[in-house]
């Protein structure tokens, strides 16, 4: 066990509040992690990485087993129309006690390739804290609700955020008839995962109905690691700036085909990419520029390419910057564009901003580390979150637990099985403050 460490106060670990109010002070650790082991094994493949692409297949065996799981715990859960799976303690007499609503939860779809725990720890702890508050019978103040967010990686269907954005009631923001990177239509494998793309209203949650929202997540980075502390508090989210680059050129045979006057689409997408690079490297626009993904077509090695498409993925803590980084990459996109003797287009863009989390929830995220004897650190978060979409319509709080080796998206993405517990405690802790 870590030595946990108070980093301000008095030091000593007060006594838990279980022992204050009977209300449970611990969740049940060997379950949490027994389950996060069963889910990391939904969509795992040969080499480790975790494939659970949002609506694919084992996306939808992660959240088959995950209401299962809920079920086999005494809970209830629902899947509203944007495919968000909800899970609460049963009604009992039929009728809801009017108390505040808190939404606790994070996601289940991953990167390709990706880890174990990105999105699906922060879905099972919320899994085993309300497992725990409803097996205690625990009166808290305010009427939890468990939410595991349908595609927030956008990793087969381009709308990340996909869920949140739905439950935050955003939905004119999203494609009116979403589709796959090949084209194919999302209206058939979200029914298939129990949404309804014609009834994705229903599933807003109103501004006011929520009173805060707070998710547990592996921090994805190397701060808590090198600091040596167990929790992230966290105090912003960064920004977000996604679209996909299409250069149209001429096809051709790549043997017959002189070079004047090729109008090569790959040859103006690699002048493109590095641009995206000088955006964060050398201009300092932006804090991070990526070109993740690319796709050639006809993708033949003896053609020269007729199109070439992209992603660009650019972060910042200001909306300002990232508007900026923007603009000035349209400028030089359309001037390799017009270099190349090609045609160049932006696709599908999607801007999230930036949000600060709701101080109130961080000082009871940090008076609960402290309460459980968890030294924590305050800190910013690089990775996007569905956190930062229902900022729009209640408070947030995110709890951040280390990062081995400060990996993510990787299938050696690790966490210390004692700093997984300790985040779902303070987790616990800290819907108990509310
Ligand atoms: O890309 C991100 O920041 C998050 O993992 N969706
Ligand atoms: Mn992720
Ligand atoms: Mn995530």
């Amino acid at each position: 066990m870590r030595n946990p460490a108070v980093t301000s106060g008095d030091g000593a670990a007060p006594p838990s509040r279980a022992s204050r109010t009977g209300t449970p002070g611990r969740v049940d650790g060997a379950r949490l992690l027994d389950r996060i082991e069963r889910f990391a094994a939904i969509g795992r493949g040969k080499d480790g990485g975790i494939n659970r692409l949002g609506f694919s297949e084992t996306d939808r065996e992660a959240r088959t087993c995950l209401a299962r799981e809920a079920r086999h715990a005494g809970l209830e859960t629902v899947i509203d129309a944007g495919g968000n799976v909800l899970i609460r303690c049963p009604a009992g007499n039929g009728d809801r006690p009017s108390k505040p609503r808190v939404l606790i939860g994070s996601h289940l779809d991953t990167v390709a390739n990706g880890g174990k725990l990105d999105g699906a720890y922060g879905v099972l702890a919320g899994l085993e804290v309300l497992e725990t508050l409803n097996a205690s019978a625990t009166d808290t103040s305010c009427e939890v609700t468990v939410v595991a967010f349908a595609n927030e990686e956008g990793a087969l269907f381009p709308q990340p955020f996909w869920g949140s954005m739905v439950l935050a009631g955003r939905v004119d923001d999203l494609p009116s008839d979403p589709v796959d990177y090949s084209g194919k239509p999302l209206r058939d494998a979200l029914a298939l995962a129990g949404g309804d793309l014609s009834d994705l209203r229903s599933a807003a949650w109103p501004p006011g109905s929520l009173a805060a929202y707070l998710e547990l997540h592996v921090e994805q980075g190397p701060v808590l690691e090198r600091l040596g502390k167990p929790i992230g508090v966290v105090d912003s989210i960064t920004g977000r700036t996604q679209f996909t680059v299409v250069i149209h050129g001429e096809p051709g045979h790549a043997g017959t085909t002189p070079m004047e006057g090729r109008r090569d689409p790959l040859i103006t997408a690699s002048h493109a990419i590095i641009a995206v690079q000088r955006l964060a490297r050398e201009e300092e626009l932006c804090r991070v520029a990526t070109v993740g993904w690319l796709e050639v077509s006809p993708n033949s090695s003896n053609t020269i390419p007729e199109t070439v498409r992209f992603s660009v993925d650019l972060r910042d803590s200001s909306a300002k910057r990232l508007a900026a980084a923007e603009a000035t990459l349209s400028g030089a996109l359309a001037s390799v564009a017009n270099r190349g003797d090609v045609r160049i287009s932006v696709e599908g863009t999607i801007r999230t901003d930036p949000v600060q989390t709701d101080d109130r929830l961080r000082e009871a995220i940090a008076a609960s580390a402290k309460d459980l004897g968890l030294a924590y650190e305050r800190l910013p978060s690089g990775a996007g979150h569905d956190a930062q979409v229902v900022a729009n319509i209640t408070s947030i709080g995110m709890i951040f637990v280390p990062s081995i080796g400060g990996v993510s998206h990787v299938p050696w993405e690790n966490t210390a099985p004692d700093d997984l517990v300790a985040g779902a405690d303070v987790l616990l802790q800290t819907v108990l403050r509310l």
